[in-house]
């Protein structure tokens, strides 16, 4: 049988962290889902179908990373794609209490199970929201997103 597992976030955009446990899930699974999770009412700075262009861009290389996007519960999308795995970063333990929440909410609801993929050290403190808000005020990011996104991120906040 294929081994699936689905990486779901809002990608907002892809950094550095959100690859690193991407490229480990791809390791570890035949094939990997991204899922970017459509939420109305979170305006983003990329629309769903940029945010996909550059994860799309970004994972080629791994061979075998599946990326859409959700409208819709989690679980909905895994019982529809048959993905038995969530995998999840975990930076810190900040990061804990809300993500044991959603596991065992997830689970409770469909049995889904969520393996933890703790950070590489390096990106413990990455978030897409401290990446757009430096970007924002012209600090450099360039270490913690791939080249593509910072082109697509020099190019929209110059827009604005
Ligand atoms: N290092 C390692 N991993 C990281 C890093 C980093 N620096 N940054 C992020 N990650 C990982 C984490 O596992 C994180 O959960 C994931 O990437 C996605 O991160 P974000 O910031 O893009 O996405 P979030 O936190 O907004 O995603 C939340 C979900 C969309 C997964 C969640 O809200 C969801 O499942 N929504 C769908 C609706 C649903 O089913 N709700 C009920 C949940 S119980």
């Amino acid at each position: 049988p294929v081994r699936r597992a689905v990486c779901p976030g809002s990608f907002d955009p892809i950094t550095n962290g959100h690859l690193d446990i991407i490229s480990r899930a791809s390791r570890l699974y035949d094939e990997v889902y991204v899922a970017v999770m459509i939420n109305k009412s979170k305006k983003g700075l990329f629309e769903i179908d940029e945010r996909i262009g550059l994860i799309r861009e970004v994972t080629a290389e791994y061979g075998n990373v599946i990326v859409e996007s959700f409208h819709g519960l989690l679980v909905d999308y895994c019982k529809e794609r048959d993905i038995p795995a969530i995998v999840k970063g975990l930076r810190a333990v900040s990061d804990f209490d809300y993500e044991l929440q959603m596991a065992q909410m997830n689970n409770g609801l469909s049995g889904v199970e969520t393996l933890f993929v703790p950070t590489n050290p390096t990106y413990s403190f990455l978030s897409s929201s401290l990446v757009k808000e430096v970007a924002t005020w012209g600090g450099d990011v360039s270490h913690l997103v791939p080249p593509a996104v910072l082109t697509a991120l020099n190019e929209r906040l110059r827009a604005d």
